[in-house]
């Protein structure tokens, strides 16, 4: 295959090739055309790099990093990326020493071929490009535009939205961080990447989200780890729990209380996917109330038993956040999982910030809002940011270009409530699927979900931990092997005590009936946790009119028809349906 070495048409589109050299040759009459040749590191920072003097590169620096403690020496090179006075976006891209610089045993120098951006969390970036450089990898990061981990600057102090800060977060830095990687390993060893992937967890899950769907031609696999997608809605909802506790228990509930209460919720639903071990498989289907706690009656706890009004706040929370009318609005923490970390004493901070957001207004105080008004700021927060920081957007690209995109997801996630990649891979595979709603052979085919029992946010959790997820996504675009199972296991000392397979939603691992429950070996997967129970009961209320609009069956996957069919249009007394 001929090769045409053309770095700049990565970042900048085809306004500026004009003006670069390029090794295609299409004068008969000239002299035959020099490939390109590796760079030293050093060069990467002068006019051979190709990036000085490039447009929207304000800076750039290239440095051999030496070797320190178990991370290889590799060729560093830090970009200070932006297309105006206020756009200032560091990237880092971490190369494996190329052949000029003593690096050897790869494809070329030490390189592997590839390329792997690493993601950020929470508010921020991430610049530490280690891991991937370690395993051979071109690793690459960035800092959204922004130092430190701080998101209230995206509301100026006039109430104006500081739309440079929030869509360099949401998708500028990690676009610049893709596409300066490829065209950096490009000019620093003569050779494009042979795969370009993404790995990150959380928000950098939600950039690997973003990546499939603004720049889905750029990359071959992204492993996007519990995804911090829904940004302004799933942070919203952050705050309910939080507004429940203060209405109903006129306060935060005691932290051993709501321990107690996710101890009894285990105990109660545990053994209801077959095998006791700690965990709550389908958390979803778990109906037991923390009323069940109320101190004085028979199934009370010894110890932390909850008054009432604690009892229906914590019912509230994993339910979720519903409007006066009784409508869904996002989901709660599910069952099985550690309640304290939206709901302690004080509540997570970029939950704060996103009523700032919300609201435009960066002095607004939560504390003025109540379950009743809560659906209106959420209602705000969608009409004025979301559609800018939701990133709901399609998969169209990223799969007509073979891309591969695989998620793990906790069910126990602390932080993100698990339902709303749920709700996103639903739709997905509505799109790409078949007619049915319980047909997601199409959207497996280059998106599979795998929801880990009993796991929190990135992990960490009562419940066995998935092993190998990067290494499966490269299996399966290299080798076209698509995981079937995800190994997970728990250990105790360093020694494996259970291992379990974690498998493509919506099945999931049946014990055999025979055999170890602690032996990966003894279960399958098998099943289907779409029932229509599950997919009715998680219709949301139509986005942009949370306070009182109907139900949107549609974007939840499902039909109305097929709800009521079923029996579900009703739900705790609400009647969802009236408005639909
Ligand atoms: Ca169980």
């Amino acid at each position: 295959m001929s090769y045409t070495f053309l770095p700049a048409a990565l970042l900048f589109g085809g306004g500026v090739l004009a003006s670069l050299p390029v090794a295609a040759h299409d004068n008969k009459h000239g002299p035959p055309p020099r490939p390109p040749q590796p760079l030293m590191c050093s060069q990467l920072a002068g006019d051979a790099g190709g990036l000085v003097g490039a447009p929207g590169i304000k800076a750039v620096t290239a440095v051999i990093a030496p070797a320190a403690g178990d991370n290889v020496s590799f060729c560093q090179v830090d970009v200070l990326y932006g297309t105006s006075p206020e756009q200032n976006i560091n990237v880092r891209v971490g190369l494996p020493l190329g052949p000029l610089d003593g690096g050897s045993g790869g494809v070329v120098g030490a390189w592997n071929g590839r390329t792997q951006g690493i993601g950020g969390g929470g508010c921020a970036g991430s610049l530490s490009v280690n891991a991937p450089v370690n395993a051979g990898y071109v690793g690459s990061g960035n800092d959204t535009g922004h130092s430190g981990g701080n998101c209230e600057p995206g509301v100026n102090a006039d109430g104006t939205y500081n739309l440079q800060f929030i869509n360099d977060f949401i998708r500028n830095g990690m676009k610049a961080q893709v596409l300066l990687s490829k065209r950096v390993a490009a000019a620093y060893y003569a050779k494009k990447p042979d795969f370009n992937y993404w790995n990150g967890c959380s928000t950098g899950g939600r950039q690997g989200y973003v990546v499939a769907q603004e720049l889905g031609r750029e990359l071959d696999g992204i492993l996007a780890n519990a995804p911090a997608m829904y940004w302004t809605r799933f942070q919203t909802a952050q705050m309910w729990g939080q507004i429940v506790m203060k209405d109903l228990a006129g306060g935060p509930i005691a932290g051993a209380k709501l321990t107690q209460a996710t101890a009894s919720a285990v105990q109660a639903c545990d053994g209801a996917d077959g095998v006791v071990d700690g965990v709550i498989d389908e958390p979803r289907a778990c109906t037991f109330s923390a009323t069940a706690n109320i101190c004085g009656t028979p199934t009370a706890p010894a110890a932390n038993c909850l008054n009432a009004a604690e009892a229906e706040a914590i019912d509230r929370i994993w339910d979720g956040p519903r409007n006066p009318d009784g409508k869904r609005i996002w989901f709660g923490l599910d069952r099985g999982t550690a309640i304290n970390a939206l709901n302690g004493t004080f509540p997570f901070f970029l939950g704060v910030t996103q009523f700032h957001w919300d609201t435009h207004n960066p002095t607004f105080d939560w504390t003025t809002v109540t379950m009743n008004t809560y659906a209106d700021v959420a209602q705000q927060g969608s009409r004025n940011i979301a559609d800018v920081t939701d990133t709901f957007g399609d998969l169209d690209t990223f799969r007509a270009s073979g891309g591969k995109l695989l998620t793990m997801v906790g069910a126990n996630d602390q932080l993100i409530m698990p339902q709303g990649v749920l709700h996103y891979y639903r739709q997905m595979a509505r799109r790409y699927g078949g007619p049915h709603d319980d047909d997601f052979s199409g959207v497996q085919k280059f998106f599979r979900l795998f929801r880990a029992p009993g796991v929190a946010h990135c992990g960490g959790g009562a419940g066995p931990q998935p092993q190998g997820l990067f290494d499966a996504l490269v299996d399966w675009v290299e080798n076209k092997v698509p995981p079937d199972t995800i190994l997970a296991q728990n250990t105790s000392g360093g020694v494996v005590t259970r291992t379990r397979p974690l498998c493509p939603y919506p099945q999931t691992a049946v014990y055999k009936g025979s055999g170890s429950t602690d032996d990966a070996a003894n279960f399958a997967c098998a099943g289907n946790l779409e029932t229509s129970e599950e997919v009715c009961d998680s219709v949301l209320v139509k986005y942009k009119h949370e306070a009182n609009g109907p139900l949107d069956h549609r974007e939840g996957g499902t039909s109305r028809g097929e709800c009521r069919r079923r029996g579900h249009g009703h739900h705790d007394g609400h009647d969802n349906d009236k408005d639909d």
